[in-house]
């Protein structure tokens, strides 16, 4: 007989954002079970395991606040964390607060189906099917399926065929692969083939990367954690933290207020430099006006283009590392010798636009020019992202309607937590919030604690559901898009922000710019008696 198991809140992914909510949830009450496809947590922190895998916010961000003892008693090695120290930080926040004895490791959702029932019942509910064929019921269903955890995989022809060994970044095996004396070849330059390229090419007989777009990256200056500059921190975590969530991203960028256009070439470019040499994602914020205004943004633009030209010494491939794109359109990214790398005698660029992949071969891979042979072969092609994980599974609301139907022409909630038509069922840091724009533990906490106050409101009036209204809904689609019309980054570039990386994905810039209004705006449904929402 199929087991069948109830609780009040099922949440579906054991990443961070999962893992915070299974603890605030039980903390409130409610009986909880968390259903994870991996065999631990960790999330997205689980699986991206490639060389050179690191945050790109720095580590005194990027971890929980929610315990004021965790964050005093956890140190960080570095300045950016790795990938390893980040998933060991998120192995002690599960031991810490027994939280694996509520998590269902190495189990896959195939459906979540909503069972409405009689107002007089009381009881609309979910019913959840794994792939053990096992059966959840549960009033709520919290997605923390994550916004970069759907990897993408181009339909490559010949895919199958290739002999040697074949990587995607997102799905790395769990252990150390030695290059060594190996031929590789590297589709992709985002931010995961910028951090892995220098560590494969110190090891590889030969790497060849593959390029359609280039990209920005600003160099990380990585370096061992200061001690006095985590002292400082720590002696006043609280405030460091309450000021960042004030700032546009949720992060310690130190933003500009000035436009790179009111002040003189001599001082933008000193201003520039500074930003450079300090490293990382703070870059964006050298000036208030690079998102919005196309002759600030390609003074950056330039700024950038000049040092890979100053880095890079063969001329043809420094041209070829330069982006044309809108700096910020695509996520910036930092890295730790990756313009450098090229000027090794065992690195070369291939533009795919010149030349383009036709096949995956048994020994490799060809183009229009040529074919290249190669041991292993990575995909560095990123994810179906902010979407991808969520339509991967039968998620169907009232009246049987799916998700994948609803969403055909792209994704459209309100407040990017819940959804017309699936009651009782919110998304953590879905599209229409602010997620991947904004440092994501700070995203991932504050929806959890809306959630969790939502869910208590309910339990205290006797409500049983609440529902998005389609208006609502409508006007929280029209407000993202409009805020997002606002900058150069809704149709700057083809950006997984818009689901352009991914063919015949509807093309909607889903992350909602601007943390602290956002915040706001939530604050205000709730406060408001949740507005724009049918309880009943
Ligand atoms: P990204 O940033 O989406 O990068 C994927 C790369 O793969 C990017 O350069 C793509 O080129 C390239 N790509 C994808 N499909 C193809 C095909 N069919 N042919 C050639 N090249 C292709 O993913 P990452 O994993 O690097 O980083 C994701 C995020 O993780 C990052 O933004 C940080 O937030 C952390 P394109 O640019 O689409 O032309």
């Amino acid at each position: 007989m199929t087991p069948i198991q109830k609780f009040d809140v099922v949440v579906v992914g054991a990443g961070f954002a999962g893992m915070y909510a299974l603890h605030y949830l039980r903390e409130l009450g409610f009986s909880v079970r968390v259903l994870e496809t991996a065999n631990d947590v960790g999330g997205t922190w689980y699986w991206n395991r490639y060389p050179g895998a690191r945050c790109d916010v720095n580590s005194l961000e990027y971890s929980y606040q929610f315990s004021k003892a965790l964050q005093q008693q956890w140190s960080w090695s570095e300045r950016y964390a790795t990938q390893a120290e980040i998933l060991k930080y998120a192995n002690h926040v599960a031991d810490r607060f027994d939280l694996r004895r509520d998590i269902q490791f190495n189990t896959r959702m195939l459906s979540m189906h909503y069972i409405a029932t009689s107002s007089s019942q009381k009881s609309d509910t979910w019913k959840i099917r794994n792939d053990q064929n096992e059966i959840f019921y549960a009033q709520f269903c919290v997605m923390a399926t994550g916004c970069l955890s759907s990897s993408n995989i181009p339909n490559f022809p010949g895919l199958d065929d290739f002999k040697g060994q074949i990587l995607h970044t997102a799905r790395w095996p769990h252990k150390e692969i030695d290059f060594s004396g190996k031929r590789v070849g590297m589709i992709g330059t985002g931010s995961s083939a910028i951090q892995a390229t220098p560590l494969i090419a110190a090891q590889a007989q030969s790497l060849t990367i593959f390029q359609r777009t280039a990209s920005y990256s600003i160099p990380a200056h990585n370096a061992p954690m200061d001690p006095a500059y985590e002292s400082r921190i720590k002696a006043d975590y609280g405030g460091f933290r309450a000021q960042n969530s004030r700032r546009y991203a949720a992060l310690n960028n130190k933003p500009n207020p000035e436009s790179a256009l009111d002040v003189s070439p001599a001082a933008r470019e000193s201003s520039y430099q500074q930003r450079w040499q300090e490293g990382g994602l703070a870059f964006l914020a050298s000036f208030n006006d690079l998102s919005t205004s196309l002759k600030a943004n390609t003074t950056a633009a330039e700024f950038v283009r000049r040092k890979i030209r100053g880095i890079v010494k063969d001329p043809a491939v420094a041209e070829l590392l330069c982006p044309q794109t809108i700096l910020g359109c695509k996520r910036l990214c930092v890295d730790t010798d990756y313009y450098q790398s090229f000027n090794r005698d065992n690195v070369s660029l291939v533009d795919v636009n010149v030349t383009a992949i036709e096949a995956i071969t048994t020994a490799g891979v060809r183009t229009e020019a040529q074919e290249y042979q190669f041991d292993t072969l990575i995909m560095a092609t990123g994810f179906d992202a902010m979407t991808g994980a969520l339509l991967s599974i039968d998620i169907r609301g009232r009246d049987d309607r799916s998700l994948q139907d609803k969403w055909r022409h792209g994704p459209k909630n309100y407040l990017g937590l819940t959804v017309n038509g699936f009651p009782n069922f919110f998304t953590i840091t879905g599209p229409g919030s602010p997620s991947v724009l904004a440092n994501m533990i700070v995203a991932i906490e504050q929806h959890v604690e809306w959630i969790g106050a939502c869910l208590q409101q309910l339990r205290e009036n006797s409500i049983s559901t609440i529902e998005a209204s389609s208006d609502a809904e409508t006007e929280w689609f029209n407000l993202v898009n409009a805020i997002a019309y606002q900058t150069l980054f809704a149709d700057g570039c083809n950006s997984w922000y818009t689901g352009a990386n991914i063919p015949g994905k509807p093309r909607i810039f889903m992350p909602y710019l601007g943390y602290p209004s956002y915040v706001e705006k939530c604050e205000q449904v709730a406060s408001a008696g949740y507005r724009g929402f049918d309880l009943s």
